[in-house]
């Protein structure tokens, strides 16, 4: 048993060997999430769309990369700023159009909204509005797979204010001492609403799963690379039976923390937040370097960028002119 992990071990590759075509996608998931949450902020402020949405602009590196580094049946789960991790995933752009627009055609039945997309075809286990609330659902998804013996993964979204919530530590704990094929991904983008997170995390985030001796690395969330490169070593890993790992990816969210929040002045600065759009923007970064690689050049990106505006029109259109449930069902599919 022992040799048959050391081979496994032995022949994984340090960095996956990635085609041109596959960064091209990378870039091509990352304009679509960025398309998409910026007419969600259109629908919102023009009054077409109800309750609120928090938006993922700038984060969009964590998601695809991530999830590129996943199987189709491997499994996600995700949070409150979950359009993202949805999309990257494989959802439907109409249906979630329809889901946040409240028609029939959503996830939900148009019931659930935003922060309630649960997508089991493309292994989207939800969305979850409770602050670390998924970590459960992941955890215990890991450990089904691991009994039914399929190989799948499960990689858990949250955010680094989800490290204040005690069921953290009660999956984490559990995960690693079964050995679950579950990666923590923590999504560092400095504020938990409108409180940096030093104010209220004491000592180094991941001193946390490291207590628990779990893996856990970190990398720069901005960098689509560098969250694939490191998440696909540590989905091998996990497949392999080695168990849980925890990732950090240090990132920033561009807006507010939910699409009302327009003046953050007394919380954050201006100048920060123009750092990273000017200096660290994931899609920016990704364009850099495959044209400097020799892998893309302006034309294709500027091509990719304007089919998945495309795209995302189509999507909201066709949402906005999609029926309403009828009112007879208001409370069919509704459990709570
Ligand atoms: C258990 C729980 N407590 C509080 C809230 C209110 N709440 C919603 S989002 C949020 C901040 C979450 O911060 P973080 O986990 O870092 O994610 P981010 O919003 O930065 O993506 C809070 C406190 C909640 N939804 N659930």
């Amino acid at each position: 048993m022992s040799q048959v992990v050391e081979k496994s071990k032995a022949s994984r590759p340090r960095k996956p060997d990635v085609s041109a075509e596959r960064w091209l996608r990378m870039y091509r998931q990352m304009a679509r999430i960025r398309e998409f949450e910026e007419k969600v902020n259109e629908l919102y402020t023009s009054a077409l769309m109800p309750g609120l949405a928090h938006l993922y602009i700038g984060q969009e590196a964590v998601a695809v990369g991530t999830c590129e580094a996943l199987r189709q049946d491997d499994y996600i789960t995700s949070t409150h700023r979950g359009h993202g991790h949805c999309l990257a995933k494989g959802a439907s752009v109409d249906r979630m159009f329809a889901e946040l627009l409240g028609k029939e055609a959503g996830y939900c039945r148009g019931k659930g909204g935003s922060m309630h997309i649960a997508d089991p075809e493309s292994g989207n286990l939800g969305a979850n509005a409770i602050v670390g609330g998924s970590a459960g659902i992941a955890t215990g998804a890991a450990l089904s797979a691991k009994r039914r013996g399929t190989g799948q993964v499960v990689a858990c979204f949250f955010g680094e204010g989800a490290l204040g919530q005690g069921v953290l530590y009660e999956v984490m704990n559990l995960a690693q001492l079964w050995k679950l094929p579950v990666i923590y991904v923590c999504e560092n983008n400095l504020y938990g609403e409108y409180t940096h997170y030093t104010e209220v995390a004491a000592g180094e985030l991941t001193a946390r799963p490291k207590a628990f001796g779990i893996q856990t690395d970190t990398v720069d969330g901005q960098r689509v690379q560098s969250v694939y490169e490191k998440m696909t070593g540590l989905v091998e890993r996990a497949r392999d039976g080695e168990g849980p790992a925890f990732l950090l990816c240090n990132t920033y969210r561009y807006r507010g923390h939910h699409v009302g929040d327009i003046d953050r002045s007394y919380y954050r600065t201006k100048e920060e937040e123009q750092e990273w759009m000017a200096r660290r923007d994931p899609l920016r970064l990704l364009a850099d370097w495959l044209i400097d690689q020799g892998r893309g050049d302006q034309e294709t990106l500027a091509q990719i960028h304007t089919e998945a505006k495309a795209e995302i029109e189509a999507g909201a259109d066709f949402a906005l002119n999609a029926p309403y449930p009828q009112v007879s069902e208001v409370d069919r599919h509704v459990y709570a």
